[in-house]
């Protein structure tokens, strides 16, 4: 081996074994050729409608994502992190009227863990390294990269049918990040390991959005319709979110590469007690300023407070457990027109003489026409349970 060649191998060693001292479960290293495959992909599943929704997600991201010398200009290498999330949850739910967060979202905000451990690393690389000026950028869902394909690429994991990065160690449960440089490390081989004949996550999926094998139709996704949509659920999907207010996790936790994982040693992605299966109620009673107090520093703000108690509506009409009308009356009352329309469905979904009392003492007062559409079709609703 030559001097340079045994030179760079130390270096690379020396990366991986920061990089794990700092946190980082998994270290692997890739080139900066195209993701071809991945660009062609991203941009078929735009035309097919399956990323509406996400306004943001435009072809031109998809052609830079999946360029890197496109992110940085004299990018030779592809530094590829992941980060366990994973806590085996074993405390029971308090009463029935509670909902579910998804795990990536039970500790604090990933983006600013990460990024912080990122920085650490980048330093420690350039000071170790003082022979070649080094450039770097580092991504951390947060910008036009696709995180998945330089994974899948750099061999840390493979993509499972359900879309998401597997892992062997720590299953699809991880965080992704990555630091493009203009070192110039040695690859490392892509895994060979598939999904095999398995469709679990396919079958399992209660929105049928794994419309195919690695293709998810977004707007299907209760992890669409709960995080990234600000609007109205479609009335046809909200019977099938379940109690999910922010994320879902059905199509990871039947996935058998999931079982017998080794957990998150992160203190800061340990989950917040309060966020294992919140008691819905109290949720609405929430105003911007006591929202932002108890989620911040966490991904579900991302919902904002409108999102989540439109999420919390939709949950509490899928438990239809008549001793939330009363909370869901007075949020049909005093809310915004978005919240407004998910209380109305929620009081037509539990059903029964006083949901009707309470949606015609609301339609009494209400102007906006939206709204009252929702009144009317749950005062049908109500007299098709009674
Ligand atoms: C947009 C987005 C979403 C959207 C769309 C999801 C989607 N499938 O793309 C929504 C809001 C629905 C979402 C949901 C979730 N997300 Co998200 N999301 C992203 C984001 C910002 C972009 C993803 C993207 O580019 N999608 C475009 C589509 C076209 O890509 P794709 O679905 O991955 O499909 C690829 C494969 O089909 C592959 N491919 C094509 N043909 C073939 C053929 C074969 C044989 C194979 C093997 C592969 C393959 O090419 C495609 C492009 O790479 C990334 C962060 C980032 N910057 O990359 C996070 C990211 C993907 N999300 C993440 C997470 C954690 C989630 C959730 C688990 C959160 C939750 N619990 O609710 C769910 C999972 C839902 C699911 N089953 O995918 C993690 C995933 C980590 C992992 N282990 O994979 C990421 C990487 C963020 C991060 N940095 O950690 N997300
Ligand atoms: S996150 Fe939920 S809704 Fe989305 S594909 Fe997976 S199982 Fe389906
Ligand atoms: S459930 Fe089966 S098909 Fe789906 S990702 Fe896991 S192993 Fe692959």
């Amino acid at each position: 081996m030559s001097p340079q060649k045994t030179q760079m191998s130390k270096l690379k060693e020396q990366v991986v074994e920061k990089a794990k001292s700092i946190g980082f479960d998994l270290v692997k290293f890739t080139t900066a050729e195209p993701f071809t495959r991945d660009e062609k992909a991203a941009l078929d599943r735009i035309d097919m409608g399956f990323m509406d929704g996400l306004p943001w997600y435009t072809k031109e991201r998809v052609k830079k994502a999946n360029k890197p010398k496109l992110l940085m200009e004299n990018c030779e290498s592809i530094i590829s992190l992941g980060i366990s999330y994973y806590t085996p949850i074993t405390q029971k739910p308090q009463n029935l009227l509670t909902g579910k967060i998804s795990k990536y979202a039970l500790g604090s905000d990933y983006h600013k863990v990460i990024k912080k451990k990122l920085k650490l690393l980048v330093k420690f690389i350039s000071e170790i390294h003082s022979e070649q000026e080094i450039t770097t950028r580092i991504f951390v869902d947060d910008g036009p990269m696709n995180d998945r394909a330089a994974a899948e690429k750099s061999g840390l994991g493979w993509f499972g049918k359900n879309t998401n990065i597997l892992t062997s160690s720590h299953g699809s449960w991880i965080f992704l990040a990555q630091i493009l440089t203009n070192i110039k490390f040695d690859p490392d081989t892509v895994s060979k390991k598939t999904c095999g004949a398995c469709k679990i996550c396919i079958d399992d999926c209660p929105t049928n959005a794994i419309v195919a094998p690695y293709v998810i139709d977004n707007t299907k996704c209760i992890s669409f319709l709960t995080i990234e949509l600000k609007g109205v659920i479609p009335i046809k999907l909200r019977p099938l979110i379940g109690t999910w207010i922010f994320g879902c996790d059905i199509c990871q936790d039947v996935c058998p590469v999931n079982r017998k994982i080794q957990p998150s040693q992160t203190s800061e992605f340990q989950p917040r007690k309060d966020f294992i299966a919140p008691a819905l109620l109290p949720l609405l009673d929430l105003n911007e300023i006591s929202f932002n107090e108890l989620f911040n520093d966490h991904p579900i703000k991302r919902t904002k407070l409108t999102g989540l108690k439109r999420n919390v509506c939709v949950a509490l009409g899928n438990i239809k457990n008549p001793q939330a009308i009363e909370k869901l009356a007075k949020t049909l009352i005093e809310s915004d027109p978005i919240v407004k329309q998910h209380a109305a469905w929620a009081i037509g979904q539990i059903g029964g003489p006083l949901s009707l009392a309470k949606l015609q003492g609301a339609m009494k007062n209400e102007k906006n026409p939206d709204v009252i559409n929702e009144i009317k079709s749950a005062m049908i609703q109500t007299k098709m349970i009674n």
